[in-house]
């Protein structure tokens, strides 16, 4: 079964590390836009998009928002990454939402964001997203756009695979991009091959979205990539793409290439279930922070998890079988009807695809090429479907339009190709500015896409827009893809690098969409809901003022008996009860955060103060015509 590196595989390398290079000739042809497209994208001022797009930041740690087809920016979702223009991470409220068992991590690579569903239709809940570095997995309310619940994968170094959810939300996995030694130990690394593992979490979600982790599966010491869940009638199953199943530790000769196929690893999670309610699997110990945003205290709190459950696929009958699929596969892609599982081999020109009723059946026949790992290898013709040939070069993800239509990208051949479902047959190809990862179509992942809008998230921004410097952010592209050919509408820079995105339709979600904290709702323990309850209390060197703001003063303004030495906490209740008033707090000298307070919310920040002197405090967002007077003193005496 081992081939040995080719020289076609040799030659797509070079073309990777070339593509990455120079495409300035690329950029010459600046594909062909359509005559109105302009027309198209244009929202006029006061109207609203048709899509919300949600796009993974990549390094930035975050999520954006964007509206389609403008292409207009409208938030910045702070999620694994402190964000100074609402103090998220800084402030006392939200700082324990970068609590892990390592430790406070400000910052994060956030990957694949994918949004809740119900009887596998986009329901407009919540959008879940992964972050690689430090495992974890993110929720994050559509109703108030706010990261309310992190949780930490143990015994995983880079949750790659996640965050993609089941048709009823009932699952979202994590898997570890690097095998590991597990539980971790101290171990010579080139003793890595058969005693590194592969485990793959499995995190339940209850109705209210709370994760819990069910089970791990201790699965062999591959790399994870990417995962989907099956839909329709593949639904209970779990698809994951495995790279290095040479479970080679350096990467230097490329080990990692050297066989000619490696795996889908097809999940039975059902089955593993009921074998875990049933009281399978052994207790192990983990270390794993657990950090929940209660919106009624408006405060987080941190807990560090110390169990998992750890199954061994070998015991649970039938569930847990190897697809081998050729050239590195990266992305995993299930068609809409659940029949469908795209391999995309990212060496190679072909799309492999995988057909799950042929799956069932060769399970069902026994038809094995052997269980070099304990787990059952599905002879690889038995499960094919068909291969969509000459795709392009460097396949990496797939998405479907609802129409019996699949578009997948290339990223060294840097275009999108459209092919039909049924015949397998390249309809379409357009050129995508440059080098493509992910792309998207709202829906485009589950039982029911939207196929009217496609973007492609590109890796390389070079000359699509105004000279930036040496640094630039990166691009999409809106393609129309309503017609039998796509469409190039048009160009929109991207914060951070948007490895995924999710979108779904305005309406969905829009009418949902919070407006206010309600001040009657407000529990934080430091509010001060009139200002009749301002007041500043003294505990030792801990001084706590509640402060509250409204057009245009802080009350109380003028503060005196502080000390050289204390530890002061501002805790800012914003009583404004109007829609999109936001008030700012800024201390001078204070090293660690300013404060954005929504209508309602009260927050908090630390300040130490260094010297003796009668120092200002102001408000940052310019709020009524009095801004500039909303401000204070307050007075710092000496020890
Ligand atoms: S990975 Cu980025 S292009 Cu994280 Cu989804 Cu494939
Ligand atoms: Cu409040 Cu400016």
């Amino acid at each position: 079964m081992k081939r040995y590196i080719s020289l076609t595989i040799l030659g797509i390398i070079g073309l990777i590390l070339q593509s990455c290079g120079n495409q300035d000739s690329a950029s010459k042809k600046s594909g062909a836009i359509t005559s109105n497209a302009a027309e198209r994208v244009y929202v006029a001022p006061g109207e609203h998009d048709e899509y919300y797009a949600f796009l993974s930041g990549g390094y930035s740690g975050n999520l954006t928002v964007y509206g389609l087809p403008s292409g207009r920016m409208l938030k910045e979702i702070p999620v694994f990454s402190q964000f100074p223009t609402n103090g998220y991470g800084y402030s006392e409220e939200t700082a324990p939402m970068l609590n892990t068992s390592f430790g406070m991590v400000p910052w994060g690579d956030a990957h694949h964001p994918d949004i809740s569903q119900t009887n596998g239709e986009l329901d407009g809940r919540w959008i879940f997203i992964n972050e690689n570095n430090t495992p974890r997995i993110a929720r994050i309310s559509l109703e108030t756009f706010e990261t309310e619940e992190i949780i930490e994968i143990p015994h995983s170094a880079g949750n790659h695979s996640s965050a993609y959810v089941t048709e009823n939300t009932e699952y979202i996995v994590a898997g570890t991009r690097f095998s590991i030694p597990y539980p971790q130990e101290d171990m010579a690394i080139d003793k890595m091959k058969g005693n590194f593992k592969g485990p793959l979490t499995f995190i339940a979600i209850n109705d209210e979205g709370r994760m819990n982790i069910d089970f791990q599966l201790d699965m062999p010491g591959f790399n994870y990539d990417l995962s989907h869940p099956g839909r329709g009638d593949s639904h209970g199953w779990f698809f994951f793409t495995t790279y290095n199943t040479e479970e080679a530790h350096t990467m230097q000769e490329v080990n990692a290439s050297q066989n000619d196929k490696d795996f889908i690893a097809a999940i039975n999670w059902k089955k593993i279930q009921q074998y875990v309610k049933d009281g399978g699997g052994e207790e192990i110990d983990a270390k794993y922070a657990h950090n929940v945003f209660d919106h009624h205290t408006q405060t987080a709190t941190s807990t560090i998890e110390k169990k998992v459950l750890r199954v061994d696929p070998r015991k649970v009958e039938d569930a847990v079988f190897f697809m081998p699929t050729p050239k590195s596969p990266h992305g995993c892609d299930v068609d809409p009807s659940g029949e469908y599982i795209v391999g995309n081999g990212k060496l190679s020109t072909n799309l492999t695809v995988h057909s799950f009723s042929k799956m069932l059946k060769a399970i069902e026949n026994k038809d094995f090429d052997g269980d070099a790992y304990g787990i059952p290898i599905l002879n690889f013709e038995s499960t094919l479907a068909g291969t969509v040939k000459e795709g392009g070069l460097g396949p990496l993800h797939t998405e479907f339009d609802g129409k019996g239509n699949a578009y997948t990208t290339f990223f060294i051949s840097s275009e999108v190709v459209k092919w039909n479902l049924k015949t397998f047959e390249v309809l379409d190809r357009q050129p995508s500015y440059y080098s493509v990862g992910h792309l998207m179509i709202p829906g485009g992942n589950s039982r029911k896409p939207f196929g009217k809008y496609m973007i492609s998230l590109n890796k390389i921004t070079k000359d699509r827009y105004l000279p930036t410097g040496p640094e630039l952010e990166h691009s999409a592209q809106l393609f129309d893809i309503s017609g039998d050919k796509m469409e190039l509408l048009l160009d929109f820079p991207t914060h951070g690098e948007p490895h995924y995105a999710a979108g779904i339709p305005a309406e969905i979600i829009k009418s949902k969409s919070r407006k206010i904290y309600r001040l009657d709702e407000n529990e934080h323990k430091y509010a001060a809901k009139q200002e009749s309850e301002t007041r500043m209390e003294r505990d030792g060197n801990e001084v706590h003022i509640y402060l509250t703001t409204v057009r245009s003063h802080f009350s109380p303004d003028n503060l005196e008996g502080i000390k050289v030495g204390d530890k002061v906490y501002f805790h800012v209740t914003n009583l404004e009860q109007d829609f999109d008033v936001p008030h700012g707090f800024a201390m001078i000298g204070a090293n660690t955060s300013e404060l954005l307070i929504m209508p309602g919310q009260t927050k908090t920040i630390i300040w130490e103060p260094k010297r003796e002197g009668v120092w200002p405090f102001y408000c940052t967002d310019f709020c009524s015509a009095l801004h500039q007077e909303m401000q204070g003193y307050i007075r710092v005496s000496g020890k």
